[in-house]
C-alpha cells in the first residue's frame, strides 16, 4: 500500500477559496497554481471516486501505483507517469444475457453492446477526470479501445495489466483480465491521476485447474500457459470475423463468454 503524503500545514480548509498566490496544491510537486484543494485524505478520495463509478454502473474499482511501470510500456508523452503516479482502474460488467447469444461467432447484439459499453466507460473516464480536476488535481482518462501503435496492436497503455496491478484480477489463459466474480466478462478503462490515493496490490491468484476457454477458441490461440497465448492466431480470426460478418471492429467474445472465473 502506498499513498502520496503531503504536509497538512500547507493545506487550506476544505472547500475554502483562497487567493491564487497562496495556493500550493498538495497533488503537485511543481509550484503550479490551482484553484482550491479539498481532496486531501486518500481514503476519502478512494470512497468518493468509487461511489461515483458505482453510480455510473461500474462494479469494479481499484488503484495501481505506477512506480512499477517501465516507461516504454506506455505510449504517452514523456514525464506523464512522473506527473500522474496513480492509475484508477474501472471495470464494467457485460450483460450475461447478451453474451449467452454468442454461438461460435460474435453476434450483432454483442457488437452493439461492445460499442455502448466502450462509450459508457469513456464517459466514466471523463466524469472521474472532471471531478478530480475540480478538486485541483490532475487527471488523464485513457481511451477504452483506441489503438495508437497499429503494427504492434497497442493502446496508450494496457488496461488489463493495470487492472491486475490494481487488484481487480489476474491475466488468465485467455490473455484477458479474469475477475473472481465476473470472470473475463468485464470491460475496462483507466484514469491516470495525482490525486492522493491508496494503491491496491495484485491478488496473486490464477486460473487453477479451469480450462473452459481453451476448447472453445476457434483459432486455437489459447494455450495451457497464459504466456503462450498466440496473439497472431487470435488476430487473424478476428480479422476474418470482421470481414465475413461486416463488423467495423475486430471483435469475437467467445473466450469472454466462456470465462466466469475458476469454479
Ligand atoms: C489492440 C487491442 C486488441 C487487438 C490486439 C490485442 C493484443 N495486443 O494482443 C485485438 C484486435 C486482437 C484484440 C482482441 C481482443 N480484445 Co482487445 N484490446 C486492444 C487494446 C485496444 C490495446 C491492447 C494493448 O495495448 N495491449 C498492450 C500490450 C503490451 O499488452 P499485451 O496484449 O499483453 O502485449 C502483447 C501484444 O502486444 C503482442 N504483440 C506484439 N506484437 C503484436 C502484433 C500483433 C499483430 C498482435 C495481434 C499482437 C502483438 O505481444 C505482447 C506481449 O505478449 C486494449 C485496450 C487497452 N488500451 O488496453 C483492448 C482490450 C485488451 N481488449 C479487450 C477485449 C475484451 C478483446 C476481445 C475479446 C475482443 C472483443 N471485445 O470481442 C479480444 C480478445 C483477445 C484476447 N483473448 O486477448 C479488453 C480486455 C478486457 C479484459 N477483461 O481483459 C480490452 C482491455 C479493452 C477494454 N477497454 O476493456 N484487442
Ligand atoms: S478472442 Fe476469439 S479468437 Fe481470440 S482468443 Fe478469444 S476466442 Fe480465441
Ligand atoms: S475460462 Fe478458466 S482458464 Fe480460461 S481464462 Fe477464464 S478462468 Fe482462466
Amino acid at each position: 500500500m502506498r499513498s502520496v503524503e503531503f504536509t497538512p500545514k500547507s493545506l487550506p480548509a476544505a472547500g475554502r477559496r483562497i487567493p491564487n498566490s497562496e495556493i500550493r496544491c498538495p497533488c503537485k510537486e511543481s509550484n503550479e497554481k490551482s484553484q482550491f484543494t479539498s481532496m486531501t485524505n486518500p481514503k476519502e478520495n478512494m470512497e468518493e471516486i468509487r461511489t461515483l463509478c458505482r453510480k455510473w454502473g461500474a462494479s469494479l474499482f481499484g488503484v495501481a501505483d505506477l512506480s512499477f511501470l517501465k516507461k516504454e510500456e506506455i505510449l504517452l508523452p514523456s514525464g506523464t507517469i512522473d506527473r500522474l503516479p496513480f492509475a484508477i482502474s474501472v471495470g464494467y460488467p457485460l450483460s450475461d444475457s447478451i453474451l449467452e447469444g454468442i454461438e461460435g461467432a460474435p453476434s450483432p447484439h454483442y457488437f452493439h453492446h461492445y460499442q455502448r459499453v466502450n462509450i459508457l466507460l469513456d464517459t466514466i473516464g471523463l466524469v472521474v477526470s472532471s471531478t478530480i480536476q475540480e478538486k485541483g488535481c490532475r487527471a488523464m482518462p485513457i481511451a477504452t479501445s483506441q489503438i495508437v501503435d497499429w503494427k504492434n496492436q497497442k493502446g496508450h497503455l494496457s488496461h488489463k495489466h493495470l487492472a491486475r496491478w490494481a487488484g481487480l484480477g489476474w491475466i488468465g489463459r485467455n490473455n484477458l483480465l479474469v475477475n473472481e466474480k465476473f470472470g473475463s466478462r468485464v470491460r475496462l478503462v483507466t484514469i491516470l491521476t495525482d490525486l492522493p490515493l491508496e494503491a491496491n496490490s495484485p491478488l496473486g491468484k490464477d486460473c487453477g485447474s479451469c480450462r473452459a476457454c481453451i476448447k472453445v477458441c476457434p483459432a486455437e490461440a489459447i494455450k495451457e500457459r497464459p504466456e503462450d497465448f498466440d496473439h497472431l492466431r487470435c488476430y487473424e480470426q478476428l480479422k476474418a470475423f470482421s470481414k465475413t460478418l461486416h463488423f467495423s471492429h475486430h471483435i469475437c467474445g467467445i473466450c469472454v463468454k466462456a470465462c466466469r472465473g475458476p469454479k
